[in-house]
C-alpha cells in the first residue's frame, strides 16, 4: 500500500491563516480583506453590459434602457468588451515574446545571454526558410532575433508559425477568415473595430476575437516559447519541490516573480555566484534560495529545479513569511499590492521593468545590454536586507511537495517512447502516446492551464479537477499557475501514480512520469498546440476529433481570455470555471458556446460547479473516443 499523501488545500489555507495572523500583527493588507471590500460584484459588470468605450456614458445595458446612448445593444456592447479583453491579453503575452526575441538579438558567444540549444534554432530557421549553412550560430540567432521582432509588424501574409498547424486547422481558419496575421495588426484591428462607431455585430467580434487570440497562441506566445528554449535550454524532466515550504529561515530568500526568463535567469546565476554565496555567509546567512511565483517559477523551475513558491494567490503570503529579502518582478500578474505589503516587512519589493511600475518599489531598470550588472546589484541588495530581517516576525510554513517538472514536447515525445511494445520504429513521433489513448489505457488528455481566482477556493478546482480526471486514467498536461497548484499539493510527485486509474497508472509506471506533466508557463500553452498539432498529424485525424479538451477552472487575467480563443480556435472544447462577462448578452454567450463551433469544430462550455464541469469534460472525451471507434 503506497503511502503517499496530497497535501490538502485545508493544510494550505491553515498556512494562510497562521501567515495571515503576522500580517495582522503589523498592519498588513490582504487580498482575503480587499474581496470582503469589493463583493458583491457590480452585476452590470458582471454580465458584460456596462460600456464606457466614449464619453456620452457610462451606458448600462437593462431591460428598461436596450440600448446605450449611440444605439448599441447588448450584443454589441457584450461583444466589444470580450474583443478588447482578448486584445489585452494578446498583446500582453506577445509583447513578453518580443522581448524574448530582443534577448536573442543580444546574445554573444561570451554571455551574458547565449544560445543554448543551437539545434533547435537551426531547426526553426529552416523552418522559416533562413539560410543556415556555413553560418556561426551567433549571427543566425541575431538574425533570427530580427526576423522575429519583424514578425510583429509583418507588412503582408501570415505568421511564420502558422504553417505549423496541420492542414486541415489552416483550412478552417482561412474558411472562417481568422488566420492570423502580424500580432501588432491584430492587437490594433481589434482597438479600431470596437472604437466608437465602428463594429458593433456580434459575429464580427467573436471573429475577431478568435483571430486576435491566435495571433497569440500561434504568434507572439510562440516565439515567446520557442526562442526561451533557444536561449535557456528546452526543458527535460527535471526535479524540484513546491509550496512555501521550499524557503529556509536561515538563508537569503530572493522571490522571482513575473514572466520573463531573461531576467530570472540571471538573478538564478548570480545567486549561485562564489562572490554572491559569500557575501550571504559573511551577512549571517547559510546561503541563498531563489524561489519562484507564477510563471517565473514555471521558467525557471523547469530548466533549473528552482523550487516554487507558489501560485497567483499566493504571493502575498511569501511576504508574510517574513524571511523574503527581496521580491524581484518583471512582468503581469504582480499585485500593486506588494509594494505596500513589503513596507510592513524588511522585503525589498524590486521592480524592473519600464512596463511594469508599481508605488512603493525600489526600480532597477532590466535590460539585455545591461542584464550583468543588474543581476549582480539585484542580488547584492537582497543579500544585504538579510541583516534587517525582524526575527520575530519570521514563520515558514512547512508546507513542500516534491514535483518532476519540464515536460516540453520534446521530453514527452522521447519519455513515451519507451511505453509502447509497438515493433513500429517511433522514434520522435506521438505514436506511443496515441497508442496508449487507442488501446484505452488513457482515456484522453485534458490541458489544464490558467490562473487562480478569489471567486474560486484557492486551487481547489484545479486539484478537485485533477484528481478526478487522473482517477479516471486522463493524463493532464498543466502549464501556468495550474501546473503550480498541482505541484504544490504533491500531483507532479512520480508517486502520485498511486491515485491514478489503472491504465494511467500502468502508463505512468512505463514511462517514468507524473500522472500531470508540467509544461511550462503561461505562454507555454503554445506548446500544447504544437503537441495537439503533432497528435493530429501523427494520427491522420482531425485536432478536433483527438480526445483532448482544454481547460481554465480559475481563471483571471486577459490573457486567459486570448489563451482561451486560441486553444478553441485551434479545434479544442475549452472549459471554464469563471464567467468571461458575456452573459449580458445571449446572442454572444450562444456564439461562443456553440454557434463557433461551425467555423473550428471547438467551442466553449461554462460551468461554475466544478464537479459538473469535470463531469462535462469526461463526458465529452468518452464522445470523441466513441465517434472514432475506440
Ligand atoms: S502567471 S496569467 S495568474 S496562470 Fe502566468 Fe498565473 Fe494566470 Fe498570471
Amino acid at each position: 500500500m503506497s503511502e503517499f499523501k496530497l497535501i490538502t488545500t485545508e493544510e494550505c489555507e491553515a498556512a494562510t491563516e497562521r501567515l495571515l495572523e503576522t500580517g495582522a500583527k503589523v498592519g498588513a493588507d490582504s487580498w482575503q480583506m480587499r474581496v470582503k471590500n469589493q463583493t458583491p460584484h457590480c452585476k452590470f459588470g458582471e454580465q458584460g453590459v456596462c460600456c464606457r468605450i466614449c464619453s456620452m456614458g457610462p451606458c448600462r445595458i437593462t431591460p428598461k434602457a436596450p440600448r446605450g446612448i449611440c444605439g448599441c445593444d447588448a450584443a454589441g456592447i457584450v461583444g466589444r468588451n470580450f474583443l478588447r479583453f482578448t486584445a489585452g491579453g494578446a498583446a500582453t503575452h506577445s509583447d513578453h515574446g518580443r522581448s524574448i526575441a530582443e534577448t536573442l538579438y543580444e546574445a554573444r558567444p561570451e554571455g551574458p545571454y547565449k544560445v543554448n540549444d543551437p539545434e533547435k534554432l537551426i531547426r526553426i530557421a529552416k523552418e522559416w526558410g533562413v539560410e543556415t549553412e556555413g553560418k556561426d550560430i551567433y549571427d543566425l540567432s541575431k538574425e533570427m532575433g530580427y526576423i522575429a521582432m519583424a514578425e510583429y509588424g509583418k507588412v503582408f501574409g501570415y505568421q511564420n508559425w502558422v504553417s505549423r498547424a496541420p492542414k486541415h486547422t489552416q483550412e478552417l481558419w482561412e474558411k472562417a477568415e481568422i488566420t492570423p496575421r502580424a500580432v501588432d495588426k491584430e492587437v490594433s484591428y481589434a482597438m479600431h473595430m470596437t472604437h466608437m462607431g465602428n463594429s458593433s455585430k456580434a459575429e464580427a467580434l467573436i471573429r475577431q476575437s478568435l483571430r486576435n487570440g491566435l495571433s497569440d497562441g500561434w504568434g507572439g506566445s510562440m516565439t515567446g516559447t520557442e526562442f526561451s528554449d533557444v536561449l535557456f535550454g528546452t526543458p527535460k524532466p527535471v526535479d524540484t519541490e513546491a509550496n512555501l515550504g521550499v524557503m529556509k529561515a536561515e538563508n537569503v530568500n530572493i522571490i522571482v516573480h513575473g514572466h520573463d526568463p531573461s531576467l530570472s535567469e540571471m538573478i538564478c546565476e548570480y545567486a549561485d555566484s562564489k562572490e554572491m554565496q559569500d557575501l550571504a555567509k559573511e551577512v549571517g546567512a547559510k546561503g541563498i534560495t531563489i524561489a519562484g511565483v507564477c510563471c517565473t517559477a514555471n521558467e525557471v523551475a523547469m530548466r533549473r529545479g528552482v523550487p516554487m513558491a507558489g501560485n497567483f494567490l499566493q504571493q502575498e503570503n511569501c511576504v508574510l513569511t517574513g524571511a523574503c529579502e527581496a521580491m524581484v518582478v518583471d512582468v503581469q500578474c504582480i499585485f500593486p499590492a506588494m509594494g505596500p505589503l513589503s513596507k510592513c516587512f524588511h522585503t525589498k519589493f524590486i521592480t524592473t521593468d519600464d512596463r511594469c511600475q508599481q508605488p512603493d518599489s525600489e526600480f532597477i531598470r532590466f535590460s539585455p545590454k545591461t542584464a550583468e550588472e543588474n543581476a549582480k546589484k539585484i542580488v547584492r541588495m537582497a543579500v544585504e536586507n538579510f541583516k534587517n530581517r525582524k526575527p520575530e516576525l519570521v514563520h515558514i510554513p512547512e508546507l513542500k511537495a516534491k514535483a518532476t517538472v519540464g515536460y516540453s514536447v520534446e521530453a514527452i515525445v522521447k519519455q513515451l517512447d519507451g511505453v509502447t511494445n509497438s515493433q513500429v520504429d517511433v522514434t520522435g513521433t506521438t505514436k506511443p502516446l496515441l497508442e496508449c489513448i487507442t488501446s484505452g489505457a488513457l482515456r484522453g488528455a485534458v490541458a489544464m492551464v490558467g490562473c487562480n481566482n478569489p471567486k474560486v477556493r484557492p486551487d481547489s478546482a484545479h486539484i478537485d479537477l485533477m484528481k478526478k480526471l487522473i482517477a479516471n486514467d486522463i493524463v493532464i498536461i498543466a502549464s501556468g499557475c495550474s501546473a503550480q497548484a498541482a505541484a504544490k499539493a504533491g500531483l507532479m510527485d512520480k508517486e502520485a501514480k498511486a491515485i491514478c486509474g489503472a491504465g494511467l497508472k500502468r502508463v505512468c509506471e512505463l514511462a517514468d512520469i507524473p500522472p500531470v506533466l508540467h509544461m511550462g508557463s503561461c505562454v507555454d500553452i503554445s506548446r500544447m498546440m504544437i503537441l495537439a498539432s503533432e497528435l493530429a498529424k501523427d494520427s491522420g485525424l482531425n485536432i478536433s476529433q483527438l480526445p483532448v479538451v482544454g481547460c481554465a477552472p480559475e481563471w483571471m487575467s486577459e490573457k486567459a481570455v486570448s489563451i482561451g480563443n486560441y486553444v478553441v480556435a485551434t479545434g479544442i472544447d475549452t472549459f471554464l470555471g469563471v464567467d468571461p462577462y458575456v452573459s449580458g448578452s445571449a446572442e454572444v454567450a450562444g456564439l461562443l458556446t456553440d454557434g463557433i463551433r461551425d467555423w473550428v469544430e471547438a467551442a466553449y462550455t461554462v460551468e461554475k460547479d466544478i464537479e459538473v464541469l469535470g463531469d462535462k469534460m469526461i463526458a465529452r472525451i468518452e464522445e470523441k473516443r466513441a465517434a472514432l471507434g475506440i
